[in-house]
């Protein structure tokens, strides 16, 4: 066949494929390969793979399948070096060397692209120390082209910051996924190891593309059996499918598990059984997957077992884990989301109180997993009192992508500024600049040992992840636990221009969707430090009135105890005294009120309705006004997309069309019942020209959700 012919048919094929009806249902992700509309971008027709292994194979056909997908024009792929190609090389590949390009400060995972002349021909570059680097480099390249810049252009330098990268599922064993609203488990346990279904590949490109490597196959809320020989089986071939892709794979530990599968007697940490127990479960996975990641654990947390149930710390249970993996140089993740309803103590300072203590006492492969705010991932949650607090341990940052109390699939919320806001948090652990991102990547407590994990919201779904903006998350997640000092704004743009397209009349009418969403929500749901008002079980949808179920911390009304005259929780120095948890200097300006940010205030005190916000409101004046806000949001996010129509493919836009739709009614129930609630209380009118909620309390709380997804 002709060479012209070849293009001809190929741009044929291109044109079919692009065809709205078959490619446009979000499957690509940010990877949607599709001709660009401005030409000269790709002036590259060669791709080359200097060396040989799985990995730099993969990257060497990403960048051939992007560049022709970008182009439209057939990208030849092998081992010739040619003018104006592409290059993948390791940086040890001799025929670099004659470049002297410095590399040391890549280490292990960093890449560098750029143009260069090797063997006479100047080609870009792709390069690293490891091949996972240079596929990281790939993804770098193919992301700048994507976003509108020339191949040859290339000027790309990046190293991670954060050594484990890795998403949490929260898949069961039998296919439903726990605050999950895309569908099944993407893991098809039953047909597995056998087959092997290509959306797995897939699945590691999307996350090798934004630097994930690590992932936790299986619930938190562990079952023994996943650690069982027939369980193990699948877990390693999906391992052995994801290694190319620079991932790893590690496993949900249920801390019972040498009762329910070994027969012992106790699950005691400090018995000798239950250790060797656990030393031969991890000798026999490392058969399986030599590369196993190691452990992630809850354990005395929401009725899960662990090494409390034997009196032992859990830095005992820690430990005994870690000496398991250790020989195979593998780690454990041990999560500080722990609350007991045995507790009396608010539940917002339980984590600190069991964990603090044991600072310095774990074992070098362990890190303490710690959720970003102090109750549970909240539309918004000042951080975790945990960072900061115990310098003498890596301490992992857990988020949750997965929009559990955030309108789940359907409200667009966009989670970057959520990210950001924790990461730039100044823990004043030591002195200023002790933030939150600083603790995460170890340079302040001078860790090696460093990680960021994200609960993913990945499913069976076409789209992935249940809506096309919900990707952005999981496409932030990736980018920040790379750079902590990335902004949002910046990956909004990015995700945008790859996911639609680069032209700046479709990025910025996206990125200001996306940049005002999460406020939006916290607005109509969370305003002013409000924190856990949904409704119990499923968590969606309002229902701040609830106050009787059995534990207390399942009623919404105790994380704001509202009476006639004041709402908050205080938790200042008059109060629970939780904001001596935080270093000294942030405790003091947490302690009053007005020192306190307005956007955390009632997190931490308990004011008066008449309390004067900065403005010179009432906080019910200011409340009011911020449900308003959060609904007026909604609509012009909805008038943005309407906007956005001719530039958009007909079904992504009309999901999204649709799913603002949802959005914008279920904004006005967030804050109609919440008023009306609140009303019904505080005996306050509606400031003059509010309009009052479409119906009376008894109706919001008549609203019952069966069936909800993602409700364990
Ligand atoms: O957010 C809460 C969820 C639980 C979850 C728990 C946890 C996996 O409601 O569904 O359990 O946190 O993080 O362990």
């Amino acid at each position: 066949m002709s060479n012209t012919l070849k293009r001809g048919l190929f741009a044929c094929l291109l044109a079919s494929v692009a065809t709205p009806a078959l490619a446009e249902d979000g499957y690509d992700l940010w990877l949607r390969y599709h001709p660009l509309a401005t030409s000269g971008v790709i002036d590259a027709a060669t791709v080359a793979v200097l060396g040989d292994t799985p990995t730099l194979k993969v990257a060497g056909q990403e960048v051939q399948r992007g560049l022709a997908g970008l182009s439209a024009h057939h990208v030849q792929f092998g081992t010739a070096i040619r003018s104006g190609g592409v290059v993948l090389a390791l940086a040890t590949e001799p025929r670099l060397q004659a470049l002297g390009l410095k590399t040391d400060a890549l280490g292990s995972e960093g890449y560098l692209v750029r143009s260069v002349d090797l063997d006479g021909r100047r080609v870009t570059l792709v390069t690293a120390n490891s091949d996972h680097g240079v596929l990281y480099g790939a993804f770098a390249l193919l992301r700048w082209v994507q976003t509108g810049h020339p191949v040859s252009a290339a000027n790309l330098t990046s190293t991670p910051h954060i050594a484990l990268r890795v998403l949490d599922h929260w898949d069961n064993l039998d296919g439903t996924v726990e605050r999950g609203y895309s569908g099944q488990s993407l893991w098809d346990w039953w047909t597995l190891p056998d087959y092997r279904d290509p959306r797995y590949t897939d699945y590691a490109r999307a996350n090798a593309s934004i630097g994930i490597n690590g992932s936790v196959l299986n619930n938190v809320n562990a079952k023994a059996e996943s650690l069982t020989p027939f369980y193990i089986a699948k877990a390693a071939a999906l391992a052995d499918i994801f290694r190319p892709y620079g991932i790893k794979v590690y496993l949900s530990a249920r801390f019972s598990a040498p009762i329910e599968l070994g027969g012992l007697k106790t699950a005691d940490p400090l018995d000798p059984a239950v250790a060797a127990w656990w030393r031969a479960k991890a000798d026999e996975i490392y058969r399986a997957i030599p590369d196993f990641g190691g452990f992630l654990v809850k354990a005395n947390s929401e009725g899960q077992p662990g090494p409390q149930d034997y009196h032992r710390t859990h830095a005992y249970g820690a430990n005994m884990l870690a000496a398991a993996v250790a020989p195979h140089k593998g780690i454990v993740m041990w999560r500080a989301f722990v609350y007991a309803q045995e507790n009396a103590e608010d539940r917002a300072k339980q984590a600190y109180d069991d964990f603090h203590p044991l600072d310095g006492k774990f074992a070098s492969n362990v890190i303490v997993q710690v959720k970003n705010g102090a109750i549970d991932f909240q539309p918004r949650e000042p951080f975790h009192p945990l960072f900061g607090g115990m310098p003498k341990t890596p301490l992992m940052m857990e988020f949750q992508i997965t929009k559990e109390y955030l309108g789940q699939a359907t409200h667009l919320a966009y989670l970057g500024p959520l990210f950001e806001e924790t990461l730039r948090a100044d823990t004043l652990a030591q002195g200023t600049g002790s933030t939150v991102a600083r603790v995460v990547d170890g340079t302040l407590d001078h860790h090696a040992l460093t990680g960021m994990a994200g609960v993913a919201n990945i499913g069976r779904d076409r789209d992935w992840s249940g809506s096309t903006f919900n990707q952005a998350n999981w496409y932030a997640f990736g980018r920040f636990a790379w750079n902590p000092d990335d902004t949002s704004d910046a990956i909004a743009r990015d995700w945008a221009a790859m996911t639609f397209d680069p032209a700046p009349a479709t990025v910025a009418p996206v990125v200001r969707m996306m940049a005002g969403s999460r406020e939006a929500v916290v607005d109509y749901m969370t305003p002013l430090g409000l924190a856990h008002v949904m409704a119990t079980g499923h968590h969606y949808g309002p229902g701040p009135w609830i106050s009787d179920l059995k534990r207390p911390e399942w009623n919404p009304y105790y994380y704001h105890r509202t009476t006639r005259d004041a709402i908050g929780v205080e938790r200042g120095p008059k109060g629970n005294a939780a904001t001596a948890q935080y270093a000294p200097a942030l405790a003091r300006q947490l302690a009053d009120p007005k020192t306190t940010p307005e956007r955390d205030l009632l997190w931490f005190h308990r004011v008066p309705w008449t309390y004067r916000l900065r403005s010179g409101e009432t906080l019910w004046q200011g409340m009011v006004g911020r449900y308003d806000r959060g609904v007026a949001a909604v609509a012009d996010m909805r008038a943005d997309w309407d906007a956005l129509r001719p530039r958009i493919d007909p079904t992504r836009y009309a999901k999204t069309e649709s799913f603002l739709g949802i959005q914008q009614r279920e904004a006005a129930w967030w804050r109609d019942a919440s008023l009306a609630y609140w009303m019904s209380v505080n005996g306050l009118p509606l400031p003059a020209g509010v309009r009052p909620p479409a119906h009376d309390l008894d109706w919001y709380k008549a609203q019952k959700f069966p069936y909800a997804p993602g409700n364990p």
